[in-house]
């Protein structure tokens, strides 16, 4: 078959300048999810940097991100029934941009999800818990549907983005199940299906047991940081502050307290 189109009388010179047409729209919509998956990494590396400079630990233990190459994102519109046109696509394939936040406790993955979703700029779409209520293969996970504003030369656009947020358990799990999945090809073994599940209830009891160990430790330490502590978890060298300038902005605040109560 002629897929130029020349051999069904098609004029070649339209037919050029419609696949350049083309190119650069594919270009910028595919742009337009990069970008929205470097904002929203940026907005997580804050909360991962300020969460753990202020409390000891960090709720999240990795983040990764990526796009779906253009050959995946037409395979997904093609099992959705989605029809092939940019506009189409963008409404209704929702994971383009996908962000995968790895957290260490369950409690974690709805703290984050609350950090994200409380964002001025971020609107919430969909959030699907998969951890309140499983997929019956054993399946956890929350993932939020989320758009984002991206600024460009010449317009704003709402960019739907992604995100799962799991523990390490649970990851591990959903890696493991994916690659047996794209092995048999959806048509896993009902021996290899059971056992999975066996494994993602024994996921579960490590996260819950996990936790419980981590809440024991917390109880026995004083909430309280050091500042030296505060500095070098966030990567930065003490400020000088000298004594005066402390002085000042401490008196200042006792004379606002005084004005509150009047
Ligand atoms: P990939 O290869 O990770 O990109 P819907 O949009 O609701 O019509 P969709 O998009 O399947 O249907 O939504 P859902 O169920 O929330 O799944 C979105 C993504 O979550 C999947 O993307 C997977 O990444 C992950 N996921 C969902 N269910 C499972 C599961 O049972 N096992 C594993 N390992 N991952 C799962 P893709 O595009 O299917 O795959």
């Amino acid at each position: 078959m002629g897929v130029s189109g020349i051999d069904k009388g098609i004029d070649p010179a339209r037919i050029i300048a419609e696949r350049r047409l083309l190119k650069t729209e594919l270009t910028r919509f595919m742009m337009s999810y990069k970008f929205a998956t470097d904002e929203m990494m940026t907005k997580i590396n804050i909360l991962k940097e300020e969460f753990s400079s202020i409390h000891d630990y960090s709720p999240i233990e990795h983040v990764n991100f990526r796009l779906k190459s253009p050959e995946g994102i037409l395979r997904k519109a093609i099992r959705k029934g989605c029809p092939l046109a940019l506009d189409d696509i963008r409404d209704q394939i929702q994971d383009i941009a996908g962000i995968r936040i790895t957290c260490s406790f369950i409690s974690d993955t709805y703290r984050i999800l609350d950090m994200l979703t409380s964002q001025q700029d971020i609107t919430v779409l969909e959030v699907k818990d998969y951890i309140a209520g499983p997929k019956s293969n054993g399946y956890k996970s929350l993932h939020l549907i989320a758009t984002i504003p991206v600024f460009m030369s010449d317009r704003v656009e709402p960019v739907t983005v992604e995100i799962q947020i799991r523990t390490v358990a649970m990851d591990f799990w959903a890696s493991l199940e994916h690659k047996i999945f794209y092995k048999y090809q959806g048509e896993v073994p009902v021996d290899l299906v059971h056992d999975l599940k066996q494994a993602a209830d024994v996921a579960n009891r490590l996260d819950v047991k996990m936790e419980r160990l981590h809440d024991q430790v917390v109880a026995l330490r004083p909430g309280e940081r050091s500042e030296t502590d505060i500095f070098s978890t966030a990567g930065l060298s003490r400020f000088d502050l000298p004594e005066d300038f402390l002085a000042a902005v401490s008196l200042g605040r006792f004379a606002e307290d005084e004005r509150d109560r009047a």
